[in-house]
Order: C-alpha cells, then sequence, then structure tokens
C-alpha cells in the first residue's frame, strides 16, 4: 500500500512513520510513506499556497493550485481515493479504517489555521474526514491517527495476526479485562477461571466481561452486534446478576 501525505510540516510525520509498527510496517514493505510539502506546488515565486477570502471577512483560504498540482504530482493517471482532513467531515471509525485498509493507495491533504478553497472539496476530493468532535490545529495529527489505524490492519503489519481480529470495534464489543503475572498483586488476585486451564469457560468468561464493560461503557455499540444465542444468555445472566446486586 503507498500513502501519501500533503502538508506544510512534513517533519512532524518523520517520528510516527519511523517508530514502532508503522515504522516496521515501513522496513518490511508492507507500506510506502510519501511525505510532501505542497508549498513546492505554489504558483508563484513567493511559495504561497494562502490568500484572503472572496466577499471579505477574515482569515485565509488554502488556494486550489498548490493542492491539485501536488494531489496530480503525486496520483498521475491513478484515482486513488483524496481525503481531505477536517473537523467538517465524516466522523472517522473502524469501519471506515477497514475501507481505506483495503485500498493499494491512500492521499491525505493536511491544511492549517485556515478553509480550503471549495473548488478541492468539489473536484478533488473523494472523501472528507473527521477523527472526532474537537477542534485541531491542523489536519496533520488527525492524519497520522487514521494512517495508523490503517497500516496496522495490513496482513504481516501487527506481530500476532489475531490481535487485529480480536480487538475493540473489529468484534463490536469492548475488550475483556486481561491479566499477566504475578497470580497476586498487592493483595489482588487474578480471576481463579483464567488460572484453570478450561478454555472453553475462559471464552465465555471473556465473552461475558466484554459485553459488561461494552453495557457500562458504550451500550450504543451492543444496538450493532449480531446477537448469538450465547449473547442473548450472557446478556441474561448480566442483568440477573445486576438486578440481585440491587435487591
Ligand atoms: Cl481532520 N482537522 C482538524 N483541524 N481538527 C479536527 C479534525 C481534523 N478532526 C477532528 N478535529
Amino acid at each position: 500500500m503507498r500513502i501519501d501525505v500533503l502538508t506544510l510540516f512534513p517533519e512532524m510525520f518523520s517520528g510516527v512513520f519511523g517508530t514502532s509498527i508503522l515504522g516496521k510496517a515501513a522496513e518490511k514493505g508492507i507500506v510506502d510513506f510519501h511525505v510532501t510539502n505542497f508549498r513546492e506546488y505554489s504558483n508563484n515565486k513567493h511559495g504561497t499556497v494562502d490568500d484572503t477570502p472572496y466577499g471579505g471577512g477574515g482569515g485565509m483560504v488554502l488556494k486550489a493550485e498548490p493542492i491539485f498540482g501536488a494531489v496530480e504530482a503525486v496520483t498521475g493517471e491513478a484515482k486513488p481515493r483524496v481525503v481531505l482532513m477536517c473537523p467538517q467531515g465524516k466522523r472517522y471509525n473502524q469501519k471506515l479504517a477497514e475501507e481505506f485498509a483495503r485500498e493499494e493507495h491512500l492521499v491525505f491533504i493536511c491544511g492549517h489555521y485556515e478553509g480550503y478553497d471549495e473548488r478541492i472539496r468539489e473536484y478533488l476530493v473523494t472523501d472528507e474526514v473527521s477523527i472526532g468532535d474537537y477542534v485541531l490545529t491542523g489536519g496533520e495529527l488527525a492524519a497520522m491517527v487514521i494512517i495508523d489505524s490503517v497500516v496496522r490492519l495490513q496482513p504481516g503489519a501487527l506481530g500476532n495476526e489475531l490481535s487485529a481480529v480480536t480487538d475493540s470495534f473489529s468484534t463490536g464489543l469492548l475488550e475483556h479485562p486481561h491479566y499477566t503475572r504475578p497470580a497476586e498483586f498487592r493483595g489482588w488476585k487474578v480471576p481463579d477461571i483464567l488460572m484453570s486451564g478450561h478454555h472453553a469457560n475462559i471464552e465465555r468468561w471473556r465473552l461475558k466481561e466484554s459485553l459488561r464493560r461494552t453495557i457500562e461503557r458504550r451500550p450504543d455499540l451492543l444496538d450493532q452486534i449480531e446477537m448469538t444465542k450465547e449473547i442473548k444468555q450472557l446478556l441474561e445472566e448480566l442483568r440477573q446478576e445486576k438486578e440481585q446486586g440491587e435487591a
């Protein structure tokens, strides 16, 4: 997979793209990162990339020429998805991560401070994406979040192939609690069932604790999962436990 980032601050990406899972993925050739300073595609000798808005008012607007020029330079004849990072975009989630992860090439446009000339949105971009309901100073951090979540889904990117399948949100539920040695720490014990060696019981306990956590923290997620017989039964057990706790 090839990932292009267009930004005025390319240095922001060197740490993230060179470290940990993303750094390893690049080393292994699973992903090819390209960071371009779109100031190089300015249409004047001063390297201007923004201008005052038509109609007046404050602030600056990112010009169409440098963004179109940079996108066309990295895409050539191909028509990859071109993602505009902006607070007004569609809210990013794991489903969109999985969709992006199936693409061969993604291009991310990161603006700072200002708006984008509307023709960028209308005639260049395929997706407008936000990572949540808060405002960042620029799209770079948001692009890093998205790229991280997409690269870790590439086959071979994670050491343990199971972890991408079982993690929160891809199962539709929050993760169950995890424990490691020691069996007792400052008087706090690991649940006996995890030490029982009985795999079927352990899997049932884990699913039940996932459901418990999801009900407590993200009940909205429950509406979207497939209700198997086992899940229905576990939800009933949790309901009864709660009733007994309240009695
Ligand atoms: Cl993509 N950009 C900015 N500037 N702020 C954001 C965002 C993006 N997503 C959430 N907040």
